[in-house]
């Protein structure tokens, strides 16, 4: 694969990087750790780096238990279908937090989303609704942001999401796949990287970026 070269203009989003969605949290990622010494190595080569954070409210409307069902059940709601999901990254709470190996001191912003107790938000742009904007489209726009590159948890969920929605706001997106791990639900992975390739989202891996 050919080499990227960071510099002006490129941001790194790292997507949910947090406990509850590491080992031993209320919704783990298989071998969601793995990703947080790839992001600290990457995050050091760019010039605008950004957090998000899945910050629910307690008895948020994704979660399983507000529905009286079960986790990874379904369900329909005003804005679409719903994926229900055990009760994870309560605002504030330590499951909520940033991964404490993840160290990246030069990121400026951190984007929380998901805090609408009746809308959820995979993307860092624009929550379930599809209306709804979080404020990051601005945010990056206004740092002089053309191109994005995406990573974290999970590749199916908020980091597709998050990267379809970056091409939709008119970014260049790229995934850094092996600073990624999916929860892969019912081919929710495959389908991710389809949507992501139709979109025209590129797929590369951390060792074909070269740091600025
Ligand atoms: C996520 C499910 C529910 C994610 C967040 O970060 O991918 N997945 N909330
Ligand atoms: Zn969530």
């Amino acid at each position: 694969m050919s080499k990227t070269a960071i510099g002006a203009g490129d941001a790194l989003i790292i997507v949910d990087v947090q406990n509850d969605f590491c080992g031993g949290g209320a919704l783990a990622v298989p071998d969601g750790d793995a990703v947080v010494p790839v992001i600290n190595r990457l995050a050091g080569g760019f010039p605008v780096i950004v957090l998000s954070q899945d910050w629910h409210t307690p008895g948020h409307i994704s979660f399983a238990s507000s529905h009286g069902r079960q986790p990874f059940e379904t369900t329909e709601l005003a804005y679409g279908t719903q994926v229900l999901w055990p009760d994870h990254c309560v605002m504030g709470s330590a499951g909520a937090a940033f991964h404490r190996e993840l160290v990246v001191p030069t990121a400026q912003m951190v984007v929380r989303k998901g805090f609408h107790p009746d809308v959820d938000s995979y993307s860092a742009f624009v929550e379930a609704d599809h209306e709804t904007k979080t404020g990051l489209a601005g945010y990056v726009e206004e740092r002089g942001v053309k191109r994005l590159f995406v990573c974290g948890l999970a590749t199916d969920f908020c980091v597709g999401w998050t990267a379809m929605d970056g091409r939709k706001a008119g970014f260049e997106v790229a995934v850094v796949e092996d600073a990624c791990r999916a929860i892969d639900l019912d081919g929710s992975l495959a389908k991710a990287w389809r949507d992501m390739s139709d979109l025209g989202v590129r797929r590369v891996n951390s060792a074909d970026i070269l740091p600025a």
